[in-house]
């Protein structure tokens, strides 16, 4: 896997070719806000290289994986009331739709379970 894709929406936020409300920058992570937010904080905190998914960058990153939980726990901490909820869609069939990883942060809110 390259370190980045030309053709994925997230690379090209991570290069600021797609305009996006960014939250935070680290050496390994960008955090922004979703488009389509689900609750009062919903950002997606995503690795700067190209890894379709959670476990791929987990396989291929201990380091950039840490740092990517290390970002969605300061924001939710930072933003949320105490609790939060941090997803990985990972494949179709979760809703995974953008296949880059990206660690959803939802808080601001009380969140129903078992999700849908
Ligand atoms: O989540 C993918 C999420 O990515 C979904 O909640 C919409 C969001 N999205 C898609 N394009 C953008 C841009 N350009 N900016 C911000 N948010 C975006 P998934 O878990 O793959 O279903």
């Amino acid at each position: 896997m390259s370190a980045s894709d030309p053709d994925c929406i997230f690379c090209k936020i991570v290069v600021g070719d797609i305009p996006a409300e960014i939250v935070s920058t680290t050496d390994h992570t960008v955090a922004f806000r979703d488009l389509d937010p689900q609750a009062p904080t919903h950002v997606l905190v995503i690795p700067k290289r190209h890894e379709p998914d959670i476990g791929s960058l987990a396989a291929a990153d201990a380091e950039a994986t840490i740092a990517l939980l290390g970002e969605a726990k300061r924001i939710a901490e930072t933003e949320g009331n105490g609790s939060y909820r941090l997803v990985f869609n990972t494949g179709a069939d979760a809703h995974q739709t953008v296949f880059h990883c990206h660690a959803h942060v939802l808080a601001g809110r009380a969140l129903g379970w078992p999700p849908g």
